[in-house]
């Protein structure tokens, strides 16, 4: 077993029998359960000697409220952190009376916060100060927030900075969200499948609900909190109008009652089709007055059950979902609909624009926008119409979706994807927060330089006070909640990014591994180096320099650039690499499909020239001959070729890094690290493999010296075959 905080000679010395001792006298604190991962990165695995008495000389003390169910969980929350990170938590009392006071609330709660921290009105909702200050001469710590809400948010801070080992003394920060609504979305279905989920089963046990409110919902609330997520939609964008239906309600008030305490609010989505298939109606005609009808009774039961209920989410005629086009009507008419029946109680609209057809023509990366664009200014004030990261899917990478600057009049949600569907699966390591802040911080130039996709997100841009962000989960059943280790860094990073946007992805990362792994410098350079090289490693070995959807069909594991006929073209890897004898790439140049004057001038007229596009987007925006000259100085068939083979060397790289860990890891989770990167390994050469052989036969073209033939025939690759794998949409 793992001594956390033992030194490393102590632990290699100490038997069984001299281990017993030591726990018995508590010198050394057992970790409360198994490393299996349930405790995320709040672990609060005890500070090391000798840092930790100074952590304990600053909290020693505990002054906190507990008359509302926030407070409770804040004062809790603090207690079992502290109590886990100092070996015993700190004194409750109602007036500090010794140095390193902890102090918390809100200046209405407490004359105490309101005499050290009378600022904290101030604060915007949800927000928080953490600050040094003299109580009665003696030095403590105020957490302040205008709500309680805020506070809660302040604690899991001040927790974040005993884990990560920041000091406790001279503080002054003052913290608020940067975007209003900050949610996950849920692809769960009721029978709990989860559509492209890699963690197992449905955390939602919808079948126990409402008389069973499983601990893990708690938990689950407060990972959430411990980020400043305050939204959840419990149910698949592919919605089931059943989740409508009074039954499911009453199981949604429950849950929405675990929430509450911890700033969550729940949010469903929508089947458009509802009023027909619950209601009975003949028609779910936006503009038909019986429909109107339906949607505004049902809302109304809604809030009689959950008074702070969020709002919907709507997949509309998209991929074959029932919406306002059925009858003729646009996004905005169905769109208006449910806002207007949700505005009275406070609720919003959340209305995808991942919208596309498959009887239309157009370029499927041009179709959201050509859609969306006219509509602007026509939707009421409490919808958010939410658009992907990039133009098409969330494929390991894509240019920022053309639609963020472009509508000026409309607060754009930032839809991001969480479970890693394009990038390996739960298997895969694979840090999105590079990927995230690649998109946040691209520009759009839609009001000049620095008009960042954060800023249109954050309202800042467009002067929006309605902003939000949502994330596609990878949460599960499994122990380790996201299938494996590392994609827990996903859902922290995500949260992370939604409360500020502009955050830097390396910070991220390390604060997440000194939480959820280690303080040793070691372990934080050798992880923070993995990660932020891994998202980059994935887009190299399943199809660098703009490549995209070339993954197999409807399950999307593994390579399939040979995938191509079936329903729609849109749906096969041939539409998308357009791969001939001459070159390769889809081609939304102005002589092409065009979708470059989808953005601003500035930004067009680089994406729309070879020259100067970012190789890392080449062939997202232009076909191009095989043996055209990289920057590299090779031409791009051996670009593309050195590009898989660097992504797989840096899978090798990352289990060796791995590796020299394994005396500094605890054993359970570095053994299933090790194994799901030796996963990767052979995953990356696979792909690498299969993606070769193929890209081979049209650029009829040798390998460049030094790397290897796939091993097997492009038929082999071809035949492989996995009717089982997981997560596929049905
Ligand atoms: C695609 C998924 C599909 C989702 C769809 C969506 O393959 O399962 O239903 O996105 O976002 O990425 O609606």
């Amino acid at each position: 077993m793992r001594v956390p905080g033992a030194p490393r000679r102590l632990r290699a010395a100490a038997g069984a029998a001299a281990l017993a001792a030591l726990l018995l006298a508590g010198l050394v604190a057992a970790p409360a359960s198994a490393e299996d991962g349930y405790a995320l990165w709040l672990r609060y695995a005890p500070i090391e000697a000798p840092d930790a008495q100074a952590y304990r000389a600053a909290a020693t003390q505990l002054v906190a409220g507990a008359a509302t169910p926030t407070q409770a969980a804040t004062r809790d929350e603090l207690l079992r952190g502290l109590g886990g990170l100092l070996g015993a938590p700190p004194r409750l009392l109602p007036y500090p009376t010794a140095a390193g006071a902890i102090v918390v609330g809100t200046p209405a709660n407490s004359p105490l916060v309101a005499r050290l921290a009378p600022d904290a009105a101030q604060l915007d909702r949800e927000g928080y100060l953490i600050r040094s200050v003299r109580i009665d001469g003696r030095p403590g710590t105020v957490v302040a927030g205008r709500d309680d809400i805020g506070v809660l948010h302040g604690a899991f801070h001040l927790l974040r900075l005993l884990q990560t080992r920041q000091p406790l003394q001279g503080l002054d920060l003052r913290e608020s969200p940067r975007i209003k609504l900050r949610v996950l979305n849920h692809w769960d279905n009721l029978d709990r499948y989860v559509e492209r989920g890699y963690a197992g089963q449905s955390i939602w046990d919808w079948h126990r609900l409402p008389g069973w409110l499983d601990p893990r919902y708690t938990d689950y609330a407060r990972a959430n909190a411990s980020l400043g997520l305050n939204g959840t939609v419990l149910n698949n964008v592919n919605a089931n109008a059943e989740i409508l239906a009074a039954p499911y309600l009453e199981k949604v008030a429950a849950l929405a009652g675990v929430m509450r305490p911890y700033g969550i609010r729940v949010y469903l989505s929508a089947r458009f089709s509802a009023p027909m298939e619950l209601g009975g109606l003949s028609t779910a005609d936006p503009l038909d007055p019986a429909v109107r009808r339906w949607w505004q009774a049902k809302v109304d039961e809604v809030y009689a059950r959950i008074p702070d209920f969020g709002g919907f989410l709507v997949k509309a005629n998209s991929e074959g979902q029932p919406g306002p086009q059925d009858y003729g009507r646009s996004h905005a008419d169905g769109a208006n609909l449910l806002a207007d029946v949700l505005a009275p109680h406070g609720g919003v609209v959340m209305w995808r624009a991942f919208v596309y057809s498959d009887e239309e023509p157009e370029d499927r990366a041009r179709q959201a926008y050509s859609e969306f664009v006219p509509l602007d200014g026509r939707f009421r004030d409490n919808v958010l119409v939410q658009v992907k990261n990039g133009p098409v899917d969330f494929q390991p990478r894509e240019p920022f979706h053309p639609m963020f600057g472009a509508m000026p009049k409309t607060p754009l949600m930032m839809e991001f994807q969480v479970t890693k569907e394009y990038l390996g699966f739960s298997t895969h390591l694979a840090y999105l927060g590079t990927l995230y802040r690649e998109t946040l911080a691209a520009d759009t130039f839609a009001r000049g330089e620095g008009s960042t996709v954060a800023r249109v997100v954050d309202g800042s841009l467009h002067g929006h006070a309605l902003t939000g962000i949502a994330g596609v989960a990878n949460i599960g059943s499994d122990r380790n909640w996201s299938g494996s280790h590392f994609d827990q860094a996903n859902w922290y990073a995500f949260g992370r990014l939604a409360w500020n946007p502009d955050l830097d992805a390396r910070d991220i990362a390390e604060a997440w591994v000194r939480m959820t792994f280690s303080n040793d410098p070691r372990v934080v350079e050798a992880v923070v180096a993995m990660m932020m090289a891994s998202r980059e490693a994935v887009v190299d070995y399943t199809g660098a320099l703009g490549l995209h959807h070339l993954m197999a069909r409807g399950h999307h594991y593994g390579p399939g650039p040979w995938v191509d006929g079936g329903p729609r073209a849109d749906w096969t890897s041939v539409y998308f690499h357009r791969a001939t004898r001459e070159g390769i790439g889809f081609d939304r140049s102005r002589r092409g499909s065009n979708a470059v004057s989808q953005y601003a001038a500035p930004v067009a007229e680089v994406f729309d020239d070879p020259a100067r596009v970012p190789e890392a987007l080449l062939l997202w925006f232009h076909h191009v001959p095989w043996d055209r000259p990289m920057r590299s100085g090779r031409p791009l068939w051996d670009e593309l070729v050195v590009r898989y083979d660097r992504g797989v060397a840096q899978v090798a790289a990352m289990r060796a890094a791995w590796d020299g860990l394994r005396d500094r890891i605890d054993p359970e989770r570095h053994r299933q690290v090790a194994a799901f990167l030796a996963i990767q390994e052979q995953e990356a050469q696979w792909w690498r493999d299969a993606s070769i052989a193929y890209f081979q036969a049209f650029s009829r073209r040798p390998l460049p010296a030094g790397h290897a033939p796939p091993p097997r025939p492009l038929a082999d690759y071809e035949a492989l075959s996995f009717p089982h794998a997981p997560g596929d949409g049905r």
